[in-house]
C-alpha cells in the first residue's frame, strides 16, 4: 500500500492541465462536497478541471455552491492527465465515470474509508478521518491554500454529512479544527444547515412514516431493520436520495446495537446498509463478507438475492456478530 504525502499529491496536480475529479456513484455529501472544494480549488489555479458523478447531483444537495459543476460522465471517452478519485473505498464505485475515461495518466486515490485498498498512483488513505472533506482541510492547510467561502461551504457540508452533524464516532479534535478554520473562512452555518437539514422533500417523511411502521426488532432488541421493496418505492414516489438518514431513526433507539436497511433493486439484487453502535460489532467486516465495505460503524453492500432471502442471511450474520461479542 503506496502512502502519499500531500506535497507528493499537490506537485502531481500542479503539473497536470487536463484533470477529472471524481467520486462514487449514489453519491452523499461528503462525496459531493469533497468533488466541488477540490474542483474549485483546482480551477483557481487555472487547471481545465471536469467533475463527473455517475448520478450527477440530486435535488438534495443542490444547495452546494458550484454544483452546477459536476456532470455525468460523456459518452465519448476522453484522456486526462490525472483521474482524481474522493471518497471512493473501491474502483468500480466510480461507476460509469471509468468508461468514460480513455486514458488516466495519472490516478489519485484521497479516501477515508477504512476498506479502501489504495488503488491508484499515489493514494492518501486516512481511516482515521470521519469525512474526506476533513483529509481535504488538511490537505489545503498543509498546502497552505486560502479557502474562498465556496470551497469552505463544500467542505463544510462534506464533513457535517458525514459525521451526522459531528455526533459519529470519528468526529475528534481534528474534526472541529477544521470547522473551525472553515467557519472563519466564511461559511454561513445557520444558512447551510438549514439547507442540509431542514429541507427535506414531503415525499422523504411519506417513506419515513412507512419504515417506522415496517420496522423490525430482532436478536432480542439489539437488532433494528427495515426492508424497501420496489413496489413501496414506486407507490410512494420514492427518489434513491430519499433513503439517506432513515436507518438513523432506527439506529437511535435505546438498546439497539445496529440498525440495518434493505432496498430491494432492480434486477434481484439487494442493497444493505449497516450501521453500529458498538465497534465491536464491525459492520464493514460484515459487509466484507458478502462483497462490500465501508466504515467499521457505517459500511454497505450489494447483495445478489430476493429481499427476503438477503435479510434473512444478513440479519443472522449481524445477530451472530452481537451475540459473539466480548
Ligand atoms: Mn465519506
Amino acid at each position: 500500500m503506496s502512502r502519499a504525502t500531500f506535497a507528493e499529491i499537490a506537485a502531481a496536480l500542479e503539473s497536470a492541465q487536463e484533470i477529472l475529479v471524481a467520486s462514487h456513484l449514489r453519491p452523499d455529501g461528503d462525496a459531493l462536497g469533497s468533488t466541488l472544494a477540490f474542483t474549485l480549488w483546482l480551477r483557481s489555479l487555472g487547471k481545465r478541471v471536469t467533475a463527473w458523478n455517475q448520478d450527477g447531483v440530486t435535488r438534495n444537495f443542490r444547495y452546494l455552491p458550484g454544483h452546477e459543476l459536476i456532470t455525468t460522465p460523456e459518452s465519448t471517452p476522453r484522456a486526462f492527465d490525472v483521474v482524481v478519485a474522493l471518497d471512493t473505498s473501491v474502483k468500480n464505485r466510480l461507476g460509469t465515470v471509468l468508461e468514460s475515461v480513455a486514458a488516466a495518466g495519472l490516478l489519485i486515490n484521497i479516501d477515508h474509508h477504512v476498506s479502501n485498498e489504495a488503488f491508484g498512483d499515489l493514494s492518501y488513505i486516512d481511516p482515521s478521518a470521519p469525512a474526506t472533506g476533513q483529509i481535504l482541510c488538511e490537505f489545503f492547510q498543509d498546502r497552505g491554500v486560502a479557502l474562498t467561502p465556496e470551497i469552505a461551504t463544500n467542505l463544510f457540508a462534506a464533513v457535517s454529512t458525514d459525521t451526522g452533524s459531528f455526533q459519529y464516532s470519528g468526529t475528534n479534535a481534528r474534526t472541529f479544527d477544521a470547522a473551525s478554520r472553515l467557519v472563519a473562512a466564511g461559511v454561513n452555518v445557520a444558512e447551510l444547515s438549514g439547507a442540509m437539514y431542514e429541507s427535506q422533500p414531503r415525499r422523504r417523511l411519506d417513506l419515513l412514516r412507512h419504515a417506522l411502521n415496517e420496522a423490525k426488532f430482532s436478536c432480542d432488541g439489539h437488532l433494528a431493520s427495515f426492508s424497501l421493496s420496489l413496489a413501496t418505492v414506486e407507490q410512494l414516489g420514492v427518489h434513491p436520495e430519499d433513503n439517506e438518514g432513515i436507518i438513523d431513526h432506527l439506529r437511535s433507539v435505546e438498546g439497539v446495537v445496529s440498525a440495518v436497511f434493505f432496498e430491494e433493486l432492480p434486477e434481484g439484487r439487494v442493497r444493505v446498509s449497516a450501521r453500529s453502535k458498538d465497534p465491536r460489532v464491525d459492520v464493514c467486516e460484515i459487509c466484507g463478507q458478502f462483497g462490500g465495505g465501508g466504515h467499521p460503524l457505517a459500511a454497505g453492500a450489494r447483495i445478489k438475492g430476493s429481499l427476503a432471502e438477503v435479510e434473512e442471511k444478513f440479519l443472522g450474520a449481524v445477530c451472530h456478530e452481537i451475540r459473539n461479542r466480548n
